[in-house]
């Protein structure tokens, strides 16, 4: 196997593109697909300062490095979750990727701030622990960018993720997801703009990137993503890219180019949105989703992840 540019030894072959490249090649990929994200989509530009949502793992410090080798003025922002020693474990690698670079990193944990973690969340709600989740870290994320200054929010998602999520969206046609299912959200109604430079590359690639670079990232998986669909949806996309190489780029891309513009108007409304009472985030009711969460499970006993899950 031969790198495609030098001749060289390669270390990893990229079906879709019909290429395999050496570590140094590979790296430049890497760099000019993100290159390529952020000016087609219009992402980002060099006087911005960004704020990568960072949670240890492969893909949010691989496009945390990526901005920062790319000249972009990118800081980083950890969420403690409390998920028992899965949360320890993404922590150290967040902060010794930071401390080793020099960059630096917000922290918020969860229960010292807010008075809950993901677990107690989820076992009071008696939800699926990502609903909690997700609607937490969507929050703060926001939340710090604004009040930070920050002109942009970066997250980690990847081709995969993002291929995912729009199939579980088509399966069930809720096209009023498909309409914001976009790499950049624009800033609006008390919302940062949101942008994800990583749609370009799968997660294979984001973590050959990571071994290549020498990132020590958390491999662990979150033990609490049992009840999260998309790990489903990844399988059967995976299938039909091993026997149709490109499958899963054609049909995020094309939904770019061809349909998304089409759901665009089953967006609710941003400007509807009224304020938090409590916070002053946006907000359809007299509190935001985030409030009327800690409202409810702030000050619970603590469950622990490991209750949480035998219980399950
Ligand atoms: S951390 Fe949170 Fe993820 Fe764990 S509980 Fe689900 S959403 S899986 S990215
Ligand atoms: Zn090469
Ligand atoms: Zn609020």
């Amino acid at each position: 196997m031969k790198c495609r540019v030098c001749r060289g030894p390669a270390v990893i072959d990229i079906r879709r593109h019909n290429a395999n490249f050496c570590p140094e090649h590979f790296e430049r990929y890497c760099r000019q697909q993100v290159e390529r994200a952020i000016s087609d989509f219009e992402m980002l530009s060099l006087d911005d300062r960004a704020l990568v949502a960072v949670s240890g793992g492969k893909d949010s410090l691989a496009v945390w490095e990526l901005l920062v080798e790319l000249g972009y003025r990118a800081d980083g922002l950890y969420v403690g979750l409390g998920i028992g020693d899965y949360s320890d474990a993404s922590a150290s690698h967040a902060r010794a990727f930071a401390e080793h670079r020099s960059l630096e990193l917000i922290e918020i944990d969860l229960r010292r701030v807010h008075g809950y973690d993901i677990p107690t969340a989820a076992a009071v709600t008696r939800r699926v622990p990502c609903s909690a989740c997700g609607l937490s870290k969507r929050h703060l994320f926001d939340e710090a960018t604004i009040d930070g200054g920050y002109d942009v929010l970066v997250t980690g998602h990847n081709l995969d993720d993002e291929a995912a999520v729009l199939y579980g969206n088509v399966l069930r046609w809720q096209t009023e997801y498909l309409g914001r299912q976009l790499p950049v959200l624009a800033a609006g109604s008390g919302f940062p703009r949101k942008i994800k430079p990583l749609v370009r590359l799968t997660e294979r690639e984001t973590a050959a990137y990571c071994v290549i670079r020498g990132i020590d990232y958390l491999v662990e998986e979150c033990p609490m993503a049992g009840g999260n669909k998309h790990l489903a949806y990844k399988e059967a996309l995976n299938e039909m890219e091993r026997r149709s190489p490109g499958t899963k780029s054609d049909f995020y891309f094309g939904f770019l180019r061809r349909a998304a513009g089409r759901f665009a108007s089953d967006d609710p409304e941003r400007s509807d949105l009224g304020r938090c009472l409590s916070c002053g985030a946006p907000a359809a009711a007299e509190l935001c989703a985030f409030c009327r969460l800690t409202d409810r499970v702030a000050g619970a006993e603590p469950v622990p992840v490991e209750l949480l899950r035998t219980s399950r």
